[in-house]
């Protein structure tokens, strides 16, 4: 894909949705097992989570919800450190289900990155999403395809503020230390976009599951498919 009618010189990913849809088929299924571990009194829907996805952040999420509900023992104190271990007891199972293999890449977008990389453009990826969590999807989904690893990954412990702030897309760029104009980001979501477009780089929208409607204000061209 050429970006104003050149090439750009890197392609920065998101990785939740984008690579794969891993929010379906791996963060939710994981936030229930562990809600059901650990007693929490909550079960959460296709539809709770098509909300829940505008924060960005597991842990983030979880407590917008307990706001939600009106539950604010879960926000200080012993109810806090009880979402913090279920965060992290679900990026646990999260990576258990990657490696059982419930998610897949998205199709197509292993050969759609492949192409960059024989023109020359570097892969990168820029995610909110916890290192273990962007690892664990590499090492079983997109490493066996023969697709080499990333040339920087920033990921949601290196920033302070998450998506739809550009931190990770301006840490990203300072990084590979290439301009904006550059880059052409990937996205599947509204939050994703905004970030790379507060960061002065053009975004390539490839919708995902729960994320069909928009808004897409900004976006270089909204697609529903790598293939196409
Ligand atoms: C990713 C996220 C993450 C994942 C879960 O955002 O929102 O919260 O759902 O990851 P993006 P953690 O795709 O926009 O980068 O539980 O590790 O936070």
């Amino acid at each position: 894909m050429l970006l104003n009618n050149a090439l750009p010189k890197a392609v920065l990913f998101d990785v939740d949705g984008t690579l794969a849809e891993t929010e379906q088929d791996g963060h939710l299924v994981a936030f229930n097992r562990v809600f059901q571990s650990l007693d929490i009194p909550w079960v959460w829907t296709d539809e709770d989570y098509q909300w829940l996805l505008k924060t960005t952040g597991g842990l983030e999420r979880m407590r917008v919800y307990a706001e939600h509900c009106g539950q604010l023992q879960f926000l200080e104190g012993k109810g806090a450190e009880r979402l913090q271990d279920a965060h992290r007891l679900k990026n646990k199972v999260y990576a258990e289900l990657v490696e059982q293999g419930a998610v897949k890449p998205r199709p197509g977008v292993v050969a759609f990155i492949q192409n960059f990389l024989q023109q020359g453009v570097a892969w990168a990826v820029v995610t909110t999403t916890s290192r273990a969590n962007f690892e664990a999807l590499y090492a079983a989904c997109l490493k066996p395809s023969g697709l080499p690893p990333p040339r920087l990954a920033i990921c949601g412990e290196d920033v302070e503020r998450k998506k739809p702030d550009p931190q990770a897309y301006l840490q990203a760029l300072h990084g590979l230390g290439l301009h904006p104009s550059d880059c052409l980001a990937v996205e599947d979501a509204p939050n994703g976009l905004k970030a790379a477009r507060a960061a002065g780089i053009a975004c390539l929208v490839v919708r995902s599951v729960y994320f069909q409607a928009g808004p897409w204000d900004g976006a270089y061209a909204v697609r529903d498919s790598f293939l196409s």
